[in-house]
């Protein structure tokens, strides 16, 4: 009894611990809900600080609501001081303030201070959908702010176009796009082209001077919501669990790629149909 007690507990202390900074999707498929159910599934517990909630199905955003901006704070603060987090991302911001008080409350941990906790930022912009998730203002707050204190960037094509003010189009853009906001941030960038249409799905990781291709074939006819959620939590959790970054980032593409591969979907209303990503692959 008194054995497996503490073998029971020992197990408990070497789980890593992921802390996912994003907001709430009502239908579960992006958001915390699929960075903890994509963090459970790699073996990672996860915490939350909820930032806002989102009202919405797979393709239609009804309604955000964000969170005050200092309760946003006191849940990081209250999570980093009482366990031993390993890797952090952030999701949806929602708001200037929100970002503010993000970059506030991880500073103090960020990887220029003595306990170096890798930070995972998915400059969360735009849904799948094509809806705005954040307002314009919040953009120079990410430069200035949040962006500098990130070890990796994971924007996508329209995310890195607004930081830089351009348009990404092709490889060759994509790759100078990447070098430039590595050089800018002093961060590796992730920079993911499954926007740019064709055979594969490429994404181009430009981290210690050095450019690194990740490709997968692109799954026709699935919608993808949540999947740059799913990916940026699947590499927060290889990073928690001691990867390094191009083998967290090589693990975390073939989860998304099984969890696209593998999807439910149901029946909606008379005609419609909704589609999920299965993360629990
Ligand atoms: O997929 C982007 C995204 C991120 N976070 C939340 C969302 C969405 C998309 O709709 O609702 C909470």
């Amino acid at each position: 009894m008194g054995k497996q007690r503490s073998r029971r507990s020992q197990s408990a202390a070497t789980v890593p611990i992921a802390l996912t900074i994003a907001g709430s999707d009502s239908s579960a498929g992006a958001g915390i809900q699929a960075d903890l159910k994509t963090f459970s599934t790699l073996g990672v517990y996860g915490l939350t600080a909820v930032t806002c909630i989102v009202a919405e199905i797979p393709g239609k955003v009804s309604r955000i609501e964000a969170i005050t901006a200092s309760m946003v704070r006191a849940q990081i603060e209250l999570l980093l001081k009482n366990f031993h987090v390993s890797a952090i991302k952030t999701g949806l911001l929602c708001s200037a303030e929100i970002i503010s008080a993000v970059a506030k409350a991880i500073q103090p941990i960020g990887r220029k201070f003595a306990r170096r906790i890798p930070l995972v930022v998915d400059p969360v912009m735009i849904a799948t959908s094509g809806r705005r998730l954040l307002e314009p203002a919040a953009i120079d707050v990410y430069k200035n702010k949040l962006l500098p204190l990130a070890t990796l960037i994971t924007p996508n094509v329209d995310e890195a176009g607004l930081l830089l003010e351009t348009t990404i189009k092709n490889r060759k853009q994509m790759e100078t796009a990447a070098r430039t906001l590595a050089k800018k941030y002093r961060a590796s960038i992730l920079l993911k082209g499954g926007h740019i249409r064709g055979r594969n799905a490429i994404d181009l990781l430009f981290h210690n001077g050095k450019v690194t291709e990740f490709s997968a074939p692109f799954v026709r006819g699935v919608a993808t919501h949540g999947t740059g959620c799913t990916y940026s939590a699947a590499i927060t959790a290889g990073l928690a669990s001691g990867l390094a970054l191009s083998e967290a980032i090589t693990q975390a593409k073939r989860f998304v790629t099984k969890s696209i591969a593998r999807h439910f979907h149901w029946k909606s209303g008379p005609t419609g149909r909704i589609d999920a990503l299965n993360h629990s692959i």
